[in-house]
């Protein structure tokens, strides 16, 4: 039996994040919310709805996704795949078994739910998210010939290979990083056309300049990175 965890980085999720957990199919052995200093019902709903909750005081996504991976090395039973997920419900937690379906039928390695224009909810990206998603994956395309379209929060990776990647990013560059380094240890990776809907609650990324600028130069930083090695 395929063993899957879901890890979900949340900051202030608390009137979506059941909703998330709650869409994901049955089959998943455990979910994996870890809080970064919420000052909402976040961590309690969380648990309500039958999340395993962690606690991570240093600010940022890379930081959280980073604290759920220690968790699950340190865990009993090690899962075959992880998936990552946003918690402010903007995808569709029902379409894990979508995400999913590369690495069980095909024995892909890495697989990004791309949120493709026609899928998506007008006004569930931001025109900036829009550009700064294109850009990356342009410049990954130019430089290293990459075949992704999105840097998608909901992906699926096997747990081997994710060990292999030594994910360091603290923030917003996770998501790019993740992908430059399946492309350079010559993974195989596909995407899979997902929805996306107007998230629940404030943004705290694309939605903010601040959070715009700095994603964005955290995206575009890793891609030169990886382009003068
Ligand atoms: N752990 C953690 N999660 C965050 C932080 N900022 C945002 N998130 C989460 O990351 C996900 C994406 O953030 P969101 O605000 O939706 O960004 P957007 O989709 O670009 O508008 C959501 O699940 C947030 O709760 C943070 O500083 N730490
Ligand atoms: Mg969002």
């Amino acid at each position: 039996m395929t063993d899957i965890k879901v890890i979900i980085p949340a900051f202030n999720e608390a009137d979506s994040i059941a909703l998330v957990i709650k869409g994901l199919p049955r089959t998943i052995s455990e979910v994996i919310v870890v809080n970064n200093n919420s000052t909402d019902d976040t961590a309690k709903n969380a648990e309500a709805a039958g999340a395993t909750v962690l606690t991570e005081t240093r600010k940022g996504y890379g930081y959280a996704c980073l604290k759920g991976l220690d968790y699950i090395a340190l865990s009993a039973k090690q899962p075959n795949i992880i998936v990552f997920i946003d918690g402010d419900y903007s995808d569709y937690p029902e379409e894990l078994d979508k995400v999913v379906a590369p690495i069980l039928k095909d024995n892909i390695d890495f697989v990004v739910g791309a949120r493709t224009k026609g899928l998506r909810e007008e006004g569930s990206m931001t025109p900036q998210q829009v550009f700064g998603n294109w850009l990356a994956t342009f410049l990954m395309q130019l430089f290293f010939g990459a075949k992704f379209t999105d840097l998608g929060p909901f992906r699926a990776i096997k747990y081997e290979k994710l060990k292999e990647l030594n994910m360091e990013d603290k923030t917003y560059g996770w998501t790019v990083e993740m992908q430059l380094k399946i492309l350079k240890k010559k993974m195989t990776y596909t995407e899979v056309p997902v929805r996306y809907k107007r998230r629940i609650g404030v943004s705290k990324v694309s939605g903010t300049v601040k959070g715009s600028i700095f994603a964005g130069i955290k995206i575009l930083g890793w891609i030169f990175k990886y382009s003068i090695k």
